[in-house]
């Protein structure tokens, strides 16, 4: 066979064998079985020693239009082979733009959670910083630097969560479960009141917390439930203050025609302490369901920083003074709201929460 036959019919097997690969490996096997180092084409180079001189040139211009049109076919097959696989692979990923979507369930806002936002809301425009502290107490915080002496029957096993440490076999009296976010502000009072800490006096802070009481459930009561407490102590601050503060609160909270009074109470930590009574935000004062036909409804209690509790917590009650005041959190979701029943707010059913 002449050299010119031998480059035809490797041409023509390469072609046929180029036309029938399947895929991108197929061609490259071909590539290196033709082309490569110990390839058909180039052994033919090799055997070009055995040519007559004259001959050479004319035999290596057909090897190299032999390589040309081989390379040429390879490149075209590559691109015929990949331009497949492409459409292939867009077909599987078609997306049908026109079915219906999946619609997506969007938690939101527990109804406590709308309640203390607005409380905030309203606070922090009048100055307040929201504050937090742990729910896990020391007796002190929580009861003795508030005036609420041992023998006070809020202390009681059954009002109040003691903590028990029995893993070391030491039983302790002195750690609790707040039941009241007071004990922040006590926290905060102390931290003020010491001259090596960055914060210091004045305080006007708002505590939004959970706390706990040792409760039976039912529709007012329940184990675990939320306050707001807000605590200013400054020099010069009196009961006008407090009584512009709620005031101002109650009209921001409530609506604007709101007006509030303050009825005499007792609380350990206030003196003189007060009730806050607001006019019926839903009949105005004429008496409705709400208000229970009186026309007023209690959102809680108020007072005087007493003395004695600024001194304990290193506060001169000559210098400074301050006023405080505590809401119940679900009393004013359960009000706002119009929900006669507390365990609503704890059971989590989606038909009753969907509703806010
Ligand atoms: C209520 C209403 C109240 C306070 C909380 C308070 C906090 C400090 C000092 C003095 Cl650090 N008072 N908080 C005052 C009055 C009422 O909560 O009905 N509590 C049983």
């Amino acid at each position: 066979m002449t050299i010119k036959e031998m480059l035809e019919q490797i041409s023509t097997n390469t072609l046929e064998k180029i036309r029938d690969a399947q895929d991108t490996g197929a061609l490259n096997d071909i590539k290196v079985a033709i082309l490569g180092k110990k390839g058909e084409l180039t052994s033919v180079l090799k055997g070009m020693k055995d040519v007559a001189p004259e001959e050479r040139p004319k035999v290596g211009q057909l090897v190299n239009e032999a390589r040309a049109q081989i390379e040429a076919k390879l490149d075209e097959k590559l691109k015929s082979i990949n331009r497949l696989a492409r459409a292939e692979k867009l077909k599987r990923e078609t997306i049908d733009v026109t079915l219906p979507g999946k619609r997506k369930l969007m938690g939101h806002r527990h109804p406590n959670q709308i309640a203390v936002e607005d409380l905030e809301r309203v606070f922090i425009g009048m100055g307040y910083e929201i504050v937090s502290g742990p729910e896990v107490e020391y007796d002190r915080n929580n009861f003795e630097l508030l005036n609420i002496p041992a023998n006070h029957p809020a202390k009681d096993e059954q009002d109040t969560f003691y903590i028990q440490r029995s893993a070391s076999g030491e039983s302790r009296d002195d750690i609790l479960l707040r039941t009241q976010t007071s004990s922040v502000q006590a926290r905060i009072m102390l931290e003020a009141s010491d001259p090596t800490k960055e914060r210091q006096l004045p305080i006007k802070i708002l505590s939004p917390g959970r706390v706990f009481r040792a409760d039976e459930v039912d529709a007012t009561h329940s184990p675990s439930f939320h306050q707001v407490e807000g605590l200013v102590i400054d020099k010069g601050i009196t009961m006008a203050d407090l009584k512009g503060t709620l005031a101002q609160f109650a009209r921001e909270f409530f609506g604007e025609k709101t007006k509030t009074k303050l009825r005499p109470h007792h609380f350990p930590f206030t003196e003189p302490s007060a009730e806050v009574d607001i006019t019926c935000f839903k009949c105005g004062g004429k008496g409705c369901r709400v208000c229970k036909g009186s026309g007023w409804i209690e959102i809680r209690g108020c007072g005087m920083v007493h003395p004695h509790v600024l001194e304990m917590c290193g506060i001169d009650p000559e210098v400074y003074s301050g006023f405080a005041f505590g809401i119940g959190l679900e009393r004013i979701t359960l009000l706002k709201y119009e929900i006669d029943d507390m365990r609503l707010l704890y059971e989590n059913d989606t038909r009753f929460l969907n509703q806010f």
